[in-house]
């Protein structure tokens, strides 16, 4: 039996008085069960607005608990314009600690009758001084549900007696971009979405003067905005480029749909150009996704080709970069790339043969990849969908400082001292940021006189497949080794074994999506045909031995 309504009312303490009454108005469905997944919460919009409010407590308790600023985030990036999600950002902008991703899972989940409970079961455990003052960051999408979404979250925020900015319609990444600049009070920026064009902008100006030979047809790339809020701000930003860039925004959102046929989701899993844009062959382009944070190259050669340029080929541009530029400034750093599994295997091969950097794998999840790439002087991270940023130690930062202001060392050195302290404004260190990644690779392009299919040619991809099977619990898939494995359930990873055996230059993996209720399988050999059988092959095996529903997975061709 659970403890009577009335008999909770009486000792509700006064701090909770008002998330009382308020809760009543973002009520949670009886028996509706949501996790904090790879990217916070993330499911139809309608499903939501209790989540927010609740998202909204949970991050006045962590501001109150860190005595810094956090932030909220109403997003459901690439996901299609019916759903909705929600992120914290802990205070350098990085993404919420995983204890308290586990908090947010039981404040989501507690029935209505139990919240003040699960409430005040954190902070015990937190020890939280509830006197403490709180501050939130909020931030939304384009999404037509984010509006009363946030708002919810605003409400959470009052409710516990915090204070709050609604910073409006902004990409994921400037929201962290934010909660930095206000937590380092302004030393990574000012916390203004002006502040932050100005800091990447410039940067980008100083980066670009001096590449010589740059044509006006070299300045001009195709940027598919995916209908989402990225062609928004890039369309806010465009002046202050000062014509070093010229942009050709597609799918701006007056017309097409969120995501829908476009976007950076859509061409990498898709492998082929978003509807929406026009593209000339040989012409640089770009996909944005949803909120941002992902960016993905692409262009089609003169026999109508498509090439794919995917966040593998932009970690391995950057860090060629950067290598070259720490060789000519004489700076003895330690590079090192971070991938998940789903890296081609080939850019893998590349980075660590011939580029003779340090690689290592995670999880995927951006969080996962942040934390390792911590570990280095310079740590730049991607995962494959073109998600990623690039990391410097403290010690770095001063280091490139110190000699970019050191007047008693040669032309090359000083040279490359500039062009490194530029990269370093020009870069969102907090999260990957797909408008900070645009201007980072239209600079090394740029600085480097080098071509998209220069830039495609330094290796080339092993064909690859993703293919998503639906089970009836995907939980019952669990991996080991950065998720190259499957340790469960029986029998499956001997049977992936097996049937990569019959391909060349073949790997494969699987493992249950954190955003959506599928088991993910990647395939990659010496030929698509391989490839596309290869993930055919685990996909049924999948089915049969991790309880597949709904027929069976069918042939590609
Ligand atoms: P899941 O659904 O857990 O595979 C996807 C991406 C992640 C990450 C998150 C958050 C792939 C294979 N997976 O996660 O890399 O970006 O979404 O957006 O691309
Ligand atoms: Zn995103």
């Amino acid at each position: 039996m659970t403890t009577p309504h009335c008999s909770r009312k009486q000792t509700i303490m006064p701090q909770f008085k008002e998330v009382s009454t308020q809760s009543g108005l973002h009520p949670k469905p009886a028996g509706l069960v949501l996790q904090y997944g790879t990217a916070g919460f993330r499911t139809n919009a309608k499903q939501l607005d209790h989540i927010m409010f609740r998202m909204g407590l949970l991050a006045t308790l962590r501001s109150k608990k860190t005595k810094a600023t956090i932030g909220v985030m109403v997003t459901a990036s690439h996901n299609p314009e019916e759903d909705n999600g929600v992120k914290l950002v802990d205070p350098m902008g990085e993404m919420v600690t995983p204890t308290w991703e586990g908090y947010a899972t039981q404040l989501a989940n507690a029935e209505q009758e139990d919240l003040l409970a699960a409430l005040q079961d954190i902070i015990e455990k937190e020890a939280i001084h509830m006197s403490q003052e709180a501050n939130v960051f909020v931030g939304k999408d384009t999404r037509s549900s984010s509006a009363s979404l946030s708002q919810a979250v605003l409400d959470g925020v009052s409710a516990l007696g915090g204070h709050s900015k609604d910073y409006g319609l902004v990409t994921t990444p400037q929201l962290h971009y934010m909660v930095c600049c206000q937590n380092t009070q302004c030393k990574y920026g000012e916390a203004t979405v002006e502040g932050y064009y100005k800091k990447l902008c410039q940067a980008f100006i100083q980066l670009t003067k001096n590449a010589s030979n740059c044509t006006d047809d070299q300045k001009h790339l195709t940027v598919d905005g995916a209908n989402g809020i990225g062609a928004l701000k890039v369309r806010e930003m465009e002046s202050q480029l000062k014509k070093e860039l010229h942009i050709s925004l597609f799918n701006d959102g007056s017309e097409g749909k969120l995501n829908h046929q476009c976007g950076a989701d859509f061409v990498k899993v898709q492998q082929k150009p978003p509807t929406g844009i026009k593209m000339n062959p040989g012409e640089r382009c770009c996909s944005f996704d949803g909120d941002a944070d992902r960016i993905i190259y692409y262009y089609t050669d003169s026999e109508g080709k498509f090439h794919l340029l995917d966040g593998d080929k932009i970690a391995t541009l950057i860090s060629t970069y950067l290598k070259e530029l720490l060789t000519q400034a004489g700076l003895d750093l330690e590079i090192a790339v971070v991938q998940t599994a789903y890296a081609n295997g080939s850019s893998t091969n590349y980075l660590e043969n011939t580029m003779k950097v340090i690689v290592r794998c995670t999880k995927t999840g951006v969080k996962h990849l942040h934390h390792a790439a911590q570990e280095f002087d310079i740590g730049v991270y991607f995962e494959a969908n073109g998600h990623g940023t690039v990391l410097f130690s403290k010690a770095a930062e001063e280091k490139i400082q110190q000699l970019a202001e050191n007047s008693n060392i040669n032309d090359e050195r000083k040279r490359a001292a500039l062009l490194l302290q530029n990269t370093v404004n020009v870069i969102n260190q907090t999260v990957g940021d797909a408008i900070s990644d645009m201007l980072l690779i239209e600079a090394i392009l740029a600085i480097k006189g080098m071509t998209i299919q220069q830039w495609d040619a330094i290796y080339s991809d092993l064909p690859n497949r993703q293919l998503k099977v639906k089970v009836s619990d995907r939980r019952v898939i669990d991996t080991t080794d950065a998720e190259r494995r499957a340790v469960s359930p029986a029998g499956l990873q001997e049977a992936i074994d097996s049937l990569v055996k019959n391909y060349r230059e073949a790997r494969s993996f699987v493992r249950p999506s954190g955003t959506e209720d599928v088991v993910r399988v990647y395939a990659e050999a010496e030929t698509q045909e391989s490839a596309d059988a290869l993930a055919r092959d685990v996909s049924l095996a999948v089915y049969r031995l991790a309880g597949g529903v709904g027929g069976e997975p069918k042939p590609l061709h």
